[in-house]
């Protein structure tokens, strides 16, 4: 494996062995990077599986993304947002501050008060940061929707959450499309009274109609005072709810507190995209997922940093949109997903060639794990083999980066696919089924030993199930539910969902594995694999693969030099019993292979909870491709 060393000139041992020596001290320490209206009595309150960081401290989450750089930086400009229909605007640090005050004394005035929970259902505009830092001042907790979930969706997670406020826009922009998400809510809400008013930001000017409950954003900031002085809120606060999909149909409500969750940000933002005043900082996550909430909104904006923000899909109009925006803004970090790079890479090395992508100095990658291939890719096109790449691994319930590189304080060498070293002061093991450690190169259960700053609070209004899931498995520890494996280095390798696990002949083999396997042939875009039963070996192995534009060979010898890759590769108790040519898989809005549901179809089961699901021809055609076989 060749190894590239990276790291900006940072060489901070210090904070490793500080982290190493007492976590709780260490992350002590680093708590007093923020702004609080009064310091902590006790660090670290951990009764398993409860964590209070910085008991007795009071702080504020807008305060100290919007207040503390009105000295310094009020001309700043915090956000350059990109819509997708060409349409731009820039906000300072002053406009966000003056604009969330004002949403503040707004939701006031419609009665929100601290403890309430507000719903916001919006698309990529900065009006929707804006109304998460409004609720943060109050300490109303937010809940974000993601704009692309359906009207069961989101009525699911307003009774669960009891937000007494819903805030939406006329519609949001997809794919040239307009989204109509008032006429979503209108559907979402008609049986929930307890839903007092609908504050509707009008983006694309589509018609609406509007009840008494419904309120015109423009016309309430009109009229709104621009001075409201942050919550002085504890800091095991709950700053926000977020609904994340389990392995059962049921989405849980994630619940982040405020000082542990603002600590863990400002430490791993700074550590891994190694942020200085001058950058512009560039993620492509949506909001509505945890990657936008912690490296679009809060992480970003505590730092004063510079940030693009971009409104609709990547590939629209064309794919080349993110490298026309890192050359129009001069983007010096982006932070993306591996599906994101497996569909640019899809398109050849023409397109970002043909673009100016000299502002680049650091690249990040979040959500799956990134092929070997894929890294190389992202390395040499668009990284022009100068900018490091950060493989960041966590979850919601992490709140951030648990697992990744962190140029910001230590030159490493990286491998591609490796997500590297945990962050300091996380103690992470790979473990099996007992709980004992595994040696090194062995796959197992990736375990997290010691609670961190960013955890999750608990599952919203589910004491018990928080505890079933994370914390019953092994004790005191956390259970992400991730395979790994932990190399000779000590670096860790994240090989997916040990819930995607199969088991072939009793071995185990990982879905992300034989994923890799396929993509790494050249002819592959992307594939996603599940298992099926079989009487003689127990399950057995059929991949989906998408081919790359314009590959003209045949399938059947393309599904025997496949064959033979993964024999080769993996081995043969990997060997594939089907592929399937498919045009698209079946993805979650946020860019997952839906796993699950192919395992459904090919099973001849009920496909169950869709509606995350991205688009529903991908199924149709997973299940005509089985139909047919039948
Ligand atoms: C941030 C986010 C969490 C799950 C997680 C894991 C997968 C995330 C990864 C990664 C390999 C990475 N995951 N980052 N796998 N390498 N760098 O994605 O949160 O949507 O809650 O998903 O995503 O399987 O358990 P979330």
């Amino acid at each position: 494996m060749s190894e590239f060393n990276i790291g900006l000139g940072n060489n901070d041992t210090q904070t490793r062995k500080d982290a190493s020596s007492d976590f709780v001290s260490f992350w002590d320490k680093q708590a007093k990077n923020l702004s609080w209206f009064s310091t902590w009595e006790k660090t670290l309150d951990w009764n398993p599986p409860f964590a209070k960081w910085f008991v007795g401290g009071t702080i504020n989450a807008s305060y100290n993304a919007l207040d503390i750089h009105q000295k310094n930086k009020a001309e700043k400009p915090a956000i350059l947002w990109e819509g997708e229909n060409g349409d731009s605007r820039v906000l300072t640090y002053n406009d966000m501050w003056k604009q969330v005050q004002k949403l503040a004394n707004v939701l006031k005035s419609l009665g929100v008060k601290k403890g309430d929970r507000v719903t916001i259902y919006l698309p990529m505009i900065p009006e929707l940061p804006i109304s998460m830092l409004a609720c943060a001042r109050i300490g109303a907790t937010h809940t974000v929707i993601f704009s692309g979930f359906s009207a069961a969706a989101i009525k699911d997670r307003i009774e669960d959450s009891k937000s007494k406020i819903v805030i939406t826009a006329d519609g949001g922009y997809r794919r040239g499309n307009v989204i109509k998400l008032k006429e979503v809510i209108d559907d979402a809400i008609s049986d929930l009274d307890f839903v007092q008013n609908v504050i509707v930001v009008e983006r694309t000017k589509n018609k609406i109609s509007l009840s008494s409950k419904d309120k015109l954003w423009n016309q309430l900031m009109g009229n709104a005072f621009d001075v409201f002085p942050a919550e002085k809120l504890d800091s095991t606060h709950p700053l926000y709810i977020l609904y994340t999909s389990g392995t059962t149909g049921k989405p849980k409500g994630v619940l982040h507190g405020t000082g542990g969750y603002l600590t863990h940000l400002h430490s791993t933002f700074k550590w891994a995209f190694d942020i200085k005043d001058s950058d512009v900082f560039f993620c492509t996550a949506d909001i509505g997922w945890v990657t936008g909430h912690s490296y679009v909104v809060y992480g970003p904006l505590l730092h004063g940093a510079t940030e693009v923000m971009y409104e609709g899909a990547p590939d629209f109009p064309n794919a080349s949109r993110m490298w026309g925006i890192i050359e129009k803004y001069k983007v010096t970090i982006f932070y993306t997903t591996p599906t994101a790079l497996r569909m640019f890479m899809k398109f050849g090395n023409d397109l970002p060639n043909s673009f100016d992508l000299s502002s680049l100095r650091l690249l990040g990658s979040v959500g799956e794990p990134i092929n070997p291939e894929v890294w190389r890719w992202y390395f040499k096109i668009i990284g022009k083999e100068k900018c490091p790449i950060i493989d960041t691994w966590w979850q919601t319930e992490t709140g951030g980066m648990l697992i990744s590189a962190l140029p910001g304080l230590e030159t490493i060498p990286l491998k591609p696919g490796s997500g590297t070293l945990p962050i300091p002061g996380l103690k992470i093991s790979v473990v099996d089924e007992s709980g004992n450690e595994v040696p090194a190169n062995t796959k197992g259960y990736l375990l997290i030993k010691n609670p961190w700053p960013g955890m999750l609070l608990t599952l919203w209004g589910d004491d018990k199930k928080y505890h079933d899931v994370y914390w019953s498995k092994y004790k005191n520890c956390y259970y992400p539910g991730d395979y790994a494996l932990k190399d000779s280095d000590g670096y860790f390798w994240l090989l997916g969902r040990a819930d995607d696990v199969l088991k072939v002949s009793g071995h185990r083999i990982g879905t992300a594995e034989l994923e890799s396997c396929l993509v790494s042939h050249n002819d592959v875009a992307e594939s996603a694999v599940c298992g099926i039963p079989d009487e003689i070996k127990g399950e057995i192995i059929i991949a989906f693969v998408v081919l790359k534009q314009n590959v003209t060979k045949d399938v059947s010898l393309l599904e025997k030099e496949l064959s033979i890759k993964i024999r080769n590769d993996i081995g043969a108790i990997a060997t594939t019993q089907q592929i399937y040519f498919v045009s698209k898989l079946p993805k979650t809005r946020s860019g997952k292979i839906m796993r699950r549901l192919l395992k459904a179809i090919a099973n001849n089961e009920t496909i169950g909870d869709v509606s995350t699901l991205e688009d529903g021809a991908a199924v149709s055609e997973i299940q005509s491709a089985f139909d047919e076989l039948k």
